[in-house]
């Protein structure tokens, strides 16, 4: 897809993600109910209503594109917008401030575009994969390598209680080494975070795509390694997503590695 194709989806992409975040607030001070899905996970009447509306207005643009939706679900299969209309929805329902609309586009089964938009804030960060991430228009500083220690700061995630429960001792193990870890409950603008430097690195079980795919982009156009092993033959399955800054990646990647040897 030409550069110019995408900057022009990722214009529309950064003009509905802010109209989509005023619908979220508008939903959360009207008051909704929420219930609880068959994954445990919560949803509210506003991530149905901002998917729907990011859905329609999408594909009146740009009708050929595919679309998947965390609640409306879809197909990946060509140019695809992968969408989390609210990440972070217990945060959302439970009115803690630390939610954001992602709108990720993937061309070739890559990331080609993300935007994550955190209303509360206004601070959207945004940008195509070739290029480094913006946050409000600035452009963000390149990553910086980072050792895995006291000087590092990590997010992570759900950790799913596997067999010897590696992700616990995987937290357990960063925090043995001096790293700063917290879990704010919205992957994506977490990984948003990482992407513009608020944050070294982040980590999570089973991340969904939706949730991932714009942060992806993010990340792409940074130049922080990551680990995202999607299966898009299969987009609503979960992966163990990682992203660091350069130095603390593969050290991280070492540390889990040695301790599931262990
Ligand atoms: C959330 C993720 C978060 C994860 C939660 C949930 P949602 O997405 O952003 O990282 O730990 O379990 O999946 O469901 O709020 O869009």
């Amino acid at each position: 897809m030409k550069k110019e194709e995408l900057s022009e989806r990722l214009a529309l992409a950064e003009r509905l993600a802010r109209e989509a975040g005023a619908l979220a607030i508008d939903y959360q001070q009207r008051g909704f109910e929420v219930e609880l899905k068959s994954d445990a996970s919560l949803v509210t009447v506003a991530d149905g209503a901002v998917e729907t509306f990011l859905k329609e207005r999408l594909a009146d643009a740009f009708p050929a594109d595919r679309f998947f939706g965390e609640e409306t679900g879809g197909g990946v299969d060509g140019p695809s917008w992968i969408i989390d209309p609210i990440d972070g929805t217990s945060n959302y329902a439970r009115r803690r401030p630390f939610w954001c609309v992602s709108i990720g586009f993937f061309v070739d089964g890559a990331p080609a575009l993300g935007v994550v938009y955190d209303p509360l804030r206004d601070e959207m960060f945004h940008g195509l994969a070739s290029a480094p991430p913006l946050l409000n228009g600035t452009v963000c500083a390149p990553l910086e390598p980072v050792e895995l220690g006291p000087r590092a700061s990590m997010g992570f995630g759900s950790m799913e209680t596997e067999p010897g429960r590696p992700g616990l001792r995987l937290v357990g193990a960063l925090l043995d080494a001096g790293v700063s870890m917290r879990n704010f409950g919205a992957g994506a603008l977490m990984l948003a975070y990482v992407a513009s430097g608020r944050f070294d690195g982040y980590f999570e079980n089973g991340l969904k795509l939706w949730d991932a795919a714009a942060a992806l982009a993010l990340l792409k156009g940074a130049g922080a390694p990551y680990a995202a092993p999607f299966d898009l033959s299969e987009p609503g399955r979960g992966a163990p997503v990682t992203a660091a800054a350069p130095q603390l990646f593969e050290a991280f990647v070492a540390l889990k590695r040695d301790l599931a040897a262990s």
